[in-house]
C-alpha cells in the first residue's frame, strides 16, 4: 500500500507541481539573490515535491521596490471598478484550475482533497466578495456650518503579508483580496512548508494582474520575515501564524510605527448543553476539532460537555474516532490526512506525552496510527484526552493537532470561568437547541467568533478575528478593507 501511495503522489506531483519555483517579483520568476533553496516535502510520503527559492533580505528589498514601482506606475491609477475587474479575473483563474489546485494543496499540506476543494472554492469566493464591496467603499462627507468635510480612504501603497501553512491558498486569498481591493500592492511570504499553491497562483494570475502588484516570496521565517515586517517602505503588515511570532512581528513593525494586524493562535472552547441530542453533539464536536487534522487556529480544542449527556457524547466521540478514515489525502474517502511536517508530529506527540504524565487518560487515540500503510507519513491519531487539570500545558497551549481536551460540567458559572481561563480568545462553539442558553453562552465566551450549532463555517461578510492574545483586527469583512486603508480628512472652510 505504501508503494501504491508513493506512486499516486509522484504521478500527481508530475502533473500539478508548478514549473516556476523561483521568487515571483515584478511579474517575473527570479532566482533568489543568495541562491538559497527550500525543499518542500510531501507529508504523506516524506518525498521532496520541489525545491523553491528561499528569499533573504536582498530579495525582500527587491520585491518591496517592485511593489512600489507597480503602485506608482500603474495600480494607484486603477479605479475601484478596474480593481474589481482584476479581482474577478483572479477568482475566475482560480476556479478554472480548481481541481489541480486542490490536488497541489493536498500534496503540499497533507489535507484531504475534499477539504482542499473547499479551500479553493472559498479562495475564489474571497476575491469575489472583496470585488463586490470595494465599489461601495466611497468615504464620507460632512456638510455643515462653515465647512465641507471629506473623509477619504487611501491605500497604504505597499503592504507586507505573511501566512502560515495550514490553509496555504486560502490564507493567500484572505490576505491578497482585501489588500488589492483597497488599492495596495503586496509582498506576500508563504510558509516555508507550503509555498507551492501561492507560486501556482502567481503563474495563474500573471496575465490578469499588472506586474509587481502581487509579489510572492517564499522564505524561511527567520530569514525573510523580519526584513519584511521591519522594512521602512512597507506601510502595513498583516500576519497569520503563532502568537509567539506575532509578538515578534509587532516589535519589528514598531521600528517604523507600521500598522499591524495579526491573526494568531487559539484554544477555543466548545460548550455542550444538556438538552441536546448526543449524536448532534458528537457530529459538531468532532467537526470542530478534527477538521483539517486539527490544524486550524479556530479549532474547538477544549470540550465542556454537561454531565447529563457526557457519557453518551464521549462514547459517541470515541466511536466516531474509530470510524474515521485516516489515510491518503489524495483519496476522496479520506477524513484525516497527515500533519504538515515531521516537526508538527513531534510537537503534538510531545504534548500527548506530557498530557499522559500529567494524569490525562486517552479515551481514543494517543499516538501514531498502528498501520504500516501509513508509516511514511506524518500521521497522528485523532485523540480524546480526559482528566487533565485545566491549567495543564496541553490544555492551555495550542497543540494544533487532532487532540481534544475533555471536561464535564454541571455548574454553569464554574464551567464558564474555565472556558475563559486561557490566554487565547479566537473562537468558541455552543451546542444546544435552547436558544436562550445559546445566547447566554455565546455572550459569555470571551472570543471574537462564536458558532452556534455549527463550526468552522467562515463566510465572507462576517468578521473573523481574535480577542486577547489571538490577534488584532478582523478578516473576511468590510472592517478588513479598513485595515488596508488610511483615513484622510479634508476640512474645507467655505
Ligand atoms: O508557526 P510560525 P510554526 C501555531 C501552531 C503551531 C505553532 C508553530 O500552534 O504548532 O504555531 O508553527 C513565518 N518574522 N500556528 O512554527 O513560525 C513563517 O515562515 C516573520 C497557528 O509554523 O508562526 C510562516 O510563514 N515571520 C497559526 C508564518 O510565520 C516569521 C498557523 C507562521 O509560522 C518569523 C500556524 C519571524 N521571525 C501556526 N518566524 C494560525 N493562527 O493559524 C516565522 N515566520
Amino acid at each position: 500500500r505504501r508503494a501504491e501511495v508513493r506512486e499516486r503522489h509522484r504521478e500527481t506531483a508530475e502533473q500539478v507541481v508548478p514549473d516556476n519555483t523561483g521568487l515571483y517579483i515584478g511579474g517575473e520568476f527570479v532566482e533568489p539573490a543568495e541562491g538559497g533553496t527550500i525543499d518542500t516535502i510531501d507529508p504523506t510520503t516524506g518525498e521532496v515535491l520541489a525545491s523553491v527559492g528561499g528569499a533573504t533580505a536582498a530579495d525582500i528589498d527587491r520585491a518591496v521596490e517592485a511593489a512600489w514601482d507597480a503602485y506608482e506606475s500603474t495600480w494607484s491609477g486603477y479605479s475601484a471598478g478596474k480593481r474589481q475587474r482584476v479581482l474577478l479575473d483572479i477568482a475566475d483563474a482560480i476556479d478554472e484550475h480548481s481541481g489541480e489546485l486542490a490536488q497541489l494543496e493536498s500534496l503540499d499540506n497533507g489535507k484531504p482533497v475534499s477539504e482542499s476543494g473547499a479551500d479553493v472554492y472559498l479562495a475564489a469566493d474571497h476575491f469575489r466578495y472583496f470585488a463586490g464591496i470595494v465599489r461601495g467603499n466611497a468615504g464620507s462627507t460632512m456638510n455643515e456650518d462653515s465647512r465641507l468635510g471629506q473623509v477619504l480612504k487611501e491605500p497604504y501603497g505597499v503592504v507586507g503579508q505573511i501566512i502560515p501553512w495550514n490553509f496555504p491558498l486560502l490564507m493567500a486569498s484572505w490576505k491578497l483580496a482585501p489588500a488589492l481591493a483597497a488599492g495596495n500592492c503586496s509582498v506576500l511570504k508563504p510558509a516555508e512548508q507550503t509555498p507551492l499553491s501561492a507560486l501556482r497562483l502567481a503563474e495563474l494570475i500573471d496575465d490578469v494582474v499588472p506586474d509587481g502588484v502581487v509579489n510572492i516570496v517564499p522564505g524561511y521565517g527567520e530569514e525573510a520575515g523580519p526584513p519584511l515586517t521591519g522594512h521602512e517602505d512597507v506601510r502595513k503588515v498583516a500576519f497569520t501564524g503563532s502568537t509567539a511570532v506575532g509578538k515578534q512581528v509587532m516589535k519589528s513593525a514598531a521600528d517604523n510605527v507600521t500598522d499591524v494586524t495579526l491573526e494568531l493562535g487559539g484554544k477555543s472552547p466548545v460548550v455542550v448543553h444538556p438538552d441536546v441530542d448526543p449524536e448532534k453533539a458528537v457530529r459538531l464536536v468532532s467537526q470542530a476539532i478534527f477538521y483539517n487534522t486539527g490544524e486550524c487556529c479556530e479549532a474547538g480544542s477544549r470540550l465542556f460537555v454537561h454531565d447529563d449527556i457526557a457519557d453518551d457524547v464521549l462514547s459517541g466521540l470515541a466511536a466516531a474516532v474509530e470510524d474515521m478514515n485516516v489515510g491518503d489525502p489524495l483519496l476522496r474517502e479520506t477524513d484525516l490526512g497527515p500533519k504538515v511536517s515531521r516537526e508538527q508530529v513531534d510537537r503534538t506527540l510531545d504534548y500527548l506525552d506530557r498530557a499522559e504524565a500529567g494524569g490525562g487518560r486517552f479515551l481514543a487515540g494517543g499516538g501514531v496510527p498502528d498501520d504500516d500503510g501509513l508509516a511514511d507519513g506524518c500521521y497522528v491519531e485523532p485523540t480524546l484526552v480526559e482528566g487533565l487539570d485545566h491549567d495543564h500545558e496541553a490544555v492551555q497551549e495550542e497543540i494544533f493537532g487532532p487532540v481534544l481536551d475533555v471536561f464535564r460540567w454541571d455548574d454553569y458559572d464554574e464551567m464558564m470561568a474555565l472556558a475563559n481561563d486561557v490566554d487565547y480568545g479566537l473562537a468558541g462553539g455552543v451546542v444546544t437547541d435552547d436558544m436562550d442558553a445559546a445566547d447566554r453562552t455565546a455572550r459569555d465566551i470571551e472570543a471574537g467568533y462564536i458558532w452556534v450549532n455549527t463550526y468552522h463555517d467562515l463566510v465572507a461578510g462576517l468578521p473573523f478575528g481574535g480577542y486577547k492574545q489571538s490577534g488584532i483586527g478582523r478578516e473576511l469583512s468590510e472592517e478588513t478593507l479598513d485595515h488596508y486603508q488610511q483615513t484622510k480628512t479634508i476640512n474645507r472652510s467655505r
